[in-house]
């Protein structure tokens, strides 16, 4: 599996820190953090929208996300601030991504899809609570062009536990469902669908999972406009989107993966160190202090602990952990004990959160007392 998104709620930018502006409007053309940038095929290009790029947040709220391919087919939602979905900064890898709550947010643009006899879409997306859909299969959609007759649609669907998806064409009895080998939960992943004449392909983290032939030739029956996160007959996907790229032809195999490449650099290799640990806690034990603290953004691969007998330090590594909260032992009773905490990843530490101290003291490790309470 792929790697693991933060989960932390931390929606929207731009409206902290902008006092007295009840509205503002950020346009965030560069963000900071992204990985080496590979290349993509530009033959077919037709749609690209990352996060990261031409991202327009107005408030809290994304009212325009710009196309990257040079075709100007941005996606944005203007008919209520209810619809709009959010920005999630750090969302992965150290990249942001488009947040749909599953209730009423989503995107449209424009890109006429009927008789099209090839495409490709790629996607990576995380589903944030475990959806499905039911029968005609294109409810909660991720992405999805809508039907002006029966077995029309285009659609896209990550869930947690399956990949929902199909080229329409009219043909019926015509909706692919691939179910994973175990739920991915909260994680993103990269969808690459493609519909190459009569045979329908279907990608998963660089892996074909799913191929069907005698489909019909070419695209029908959808209408122009596409949605991001909502599906038919208004249902919509709780997820997060961090990039959609859509060829108006079949990738070959050789460009499809220097599409998942530049993905795989961008979204699931380790470029930068976590964020610092927040709100620490030390609580008092016989000869041991309690530490827990609140998750990092980014990876984590584990939480360092560090210890000095003097506040400031220089600290020495104590131990370290997975989990949020962890027990530092062979403390001497009486002396005061000063900690920071870091989140570690391959790329490097955190820096240092806020520092906390506490006294250990014999008889005091089933009394929850923290160290101010002394003071
Ligand atoms: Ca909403």
């Amino acid at each position: 599996m792929l790697g693991k998104g933060n989960e932390r709620k931390q929606i929207g930018r731009g409206s902290g820190g902008q006092v007295g502006i009840a509205a503002c409007v950020v346009v965030l053309a560069v963000w900071a953090g992204a990985g080496a940038q590979a290349q993509i095929p530009t033959d077919g290009l037709a749609v690209w929208l990352k996060a990261d790029a031409g991202v327009t947040v107005t408030g809290t709220s994304v009212t325009r996300w710009a196309d990257q391919s040079g075709n100007s087919r941005d996606a944005s939602q203007t008919l209520n601030t209810l619809f709009q979905p959010a920005l999630v900064p750090n969302a992965i890898n150290g990249l942001p991504a488009v947040h749909f709550d599953g209730i009423n947010d989503y995107l449209s643009f424009v890109l006429p899809v009927n008789n099209l006899s090839s495409m490709t879409i790629c996607m990576v997306a995380a589903n944030m609570s475990n959806q499905t859909s039911a029968s005609p299969y294109c409810r909660n959609a991720a992405l999805f062009w809508n039907e002006t007759a029966s077995w029309g649609t285009v659609y896209v669907i990550p869930f947690q536990g399956s990949v929902m998806w199909r080229f329409g064409t009219t043909q019926t009895n015509n909706w692919p469902t691939y179910t994973r080998p175990a739920s991915i939960g909260t994680s993103y992943s990269i969808t690459i669908t493609r519909k190459d004449g009569t045979t329908d392909t279907l990608y998963v983290n660089r892996v074909r999972v799913q191929a069907q032939g005698g489909k019909l030739q070419r695209i029908a029956a959808c209408i122009n406009t596409a949605n991001i996160g909502r599906g038919y007959q208004n249902t919509f996907y709780n997820g997060r989107v961090a990039e959609l790229i859509i060829y108006t032809k079949a990738l070959s195999d050789t460009e499809r993966q220097q599409v998942e490449q530049y993905l795989i650099g961008r979204y699931f290799s380790v470029n930068q160190p976590p964020t610092a640990p927040t709100n620490p806690r030390a609580t008092s034990g016989d000869g041991s202090v309690l530490l827990s603290w609140d998750a990092s953004s980014g990876q984590v691969s584990s939480y360092r602990v560090y210890q000095s007998l003097t506040a400031g330090g220089p600290y020495t590594l104590a131990t370290s952990t997975t989990a949020l909260s962890v027990r530092v032992t062979g403390l001497t009773n009486g002396t005061r004990y000063y900690f920071v905490i870091r989140a570690y990843n391959p790329a490097g530490e955190s820096p240092n959160s806020q520092e906390v101290s506490a006294v250990p003291e014999s008889g005091v490790s089933l009394r929850a007392r923290s160290w101010y309470e002394y003071e």
